[in-house]
């Protein structure tokens, strides 16, 4: 079961516990959430998957893992608007006009992006001009997906809509993986953010070999990606920081954090299978001016089928 599913199952299964303590103790509490329906609210949007005998479940385990949602004020007028990204079909922004109502902007926008295997989106204000930009997975290498990230800056906002165009290439964000989420921030403590790409792997964990068989090795579509911020234009760091990247990762999402209260940022990684989560330390080497990450050693959880 993927984690967005059983998220959701928990979620669900967290609201009908307290719904039923709610009335196990007698009150008449009204319910605390109320669900909107999209002609209420102008959120018309729908995930639509179709399976085919080139591509379906059974030759890519994560179909059904869903998209992602991205929140952010994207046209600075203090509302949260919101960025849907599609598997299959076009992305959609929807800007938040006030009292649950909300507007599809998408194509004024620029951002419904290709038509590949999109797998969620980022938002960071990666060049600093006081507007969000968002950053866009993509499945790519995969039988007739052949996609990389992309990187929708924002350009402008003209009578609240914002502009993007996208600037992967440049930013040496175009990559191409099997892509879950990029996480954006400072490790290095330089003032600017830098990346972290957590990727899946396609293949059941136990069409693979023993995990010591992989100690080391980097897989270049799997394997996750640490990318550091040089000026506007990133650089990989991966092997360099110390980080994990081989093929049997399955990441299924990432947290920074300063977990050990170092004043350097920490990552947190979840893993699908009997790959064993990740934590990452990340602190200047002994001796060097130069900030690299290193990882701890001891894993901390076994998470299956999250
Ligand atoms: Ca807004
Ligand atoms: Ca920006
Ligand atoms: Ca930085
Ligand atoms: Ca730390």
């Amino acid at each position: 079961m993927n984690l967005k599913l059983k998220t959701r199952i928990a979620s669900l299964g967290a609201l009908l516990f307290f719904t039923l303590l709610i009335q196990g103790c007698g009150g008449r509490t009204r319910p605390q959430f109320q669900l909107l329906r999209k002609d209420a609210t102008g959120l018309d949007f729908e995930n639509a998957l179709k399976q085919s005998s080139e591509f379906n479940v059974f030759n890519f385990m994560y179909f059904y893992n869903g998209g992602g949602l991205a929140a952010g004020d994207f046209n600075n007028d203090g509302l949260v608007d919101l960025y849907f990204t599609s598997n299959m079909g076009p992305n959609k922004m929807f800007i938040n006009e006030g009292g649950l109502k909300f507007r599809d902007v998408t194509e004024e926008a620029g951002v419904a992006g290709r038509l590949g295997w999109s797998t969620g989106a980022s938002v960071v204000d990666l060049n600093n001009d006081g507007m969000l930009d968002i950053y866009v997975g993509q499945m790519g290498d995969y039988k007739s997906f052949h996609d990389q990230n992309q990187l929708f800056i924002c350009k402008s906002i003209k009578d609240g809509v914002p502009n993007y165009e996208d600037e992967a290439i440049p930013y040496g964000l175009d990559l191409v993986g099997f892509s879950t989420q990029a996480l954006f921030f400072d490790y290095d403590l330089d003032g600017d953010p830098d990346m972290f790409q957590l990727n899946f792997s396609l293949h059941a964990n136990g069409t693979f070999g023993q995990k010591k068989l992989f100690v080391g090795t980097k897989h270049p579509l799997s394997g996750d990606k640490l990318m550091r911020n040089d000026g506007g234009h990133f650089t990989e760091v991966t092997v360099d920081a110390g980080i994990n990247s081989t093929v049997i990762g399955y990441g299924l999402g990432v947290v920074a954090g300063d977990v050990n209260l170092d004043g350097w940022p920490d990552l947190y990684i979840g893993n699908d299978f009997r790959h064993q989560q990740h934590r990452h330390r990340i602190r200047p080497r002994r001796g060097s001016r130069r900030c690299e990450p290193r990882r701890l050693a001891r894993p901390l959880h076994r998470q299956r089928f999250s």
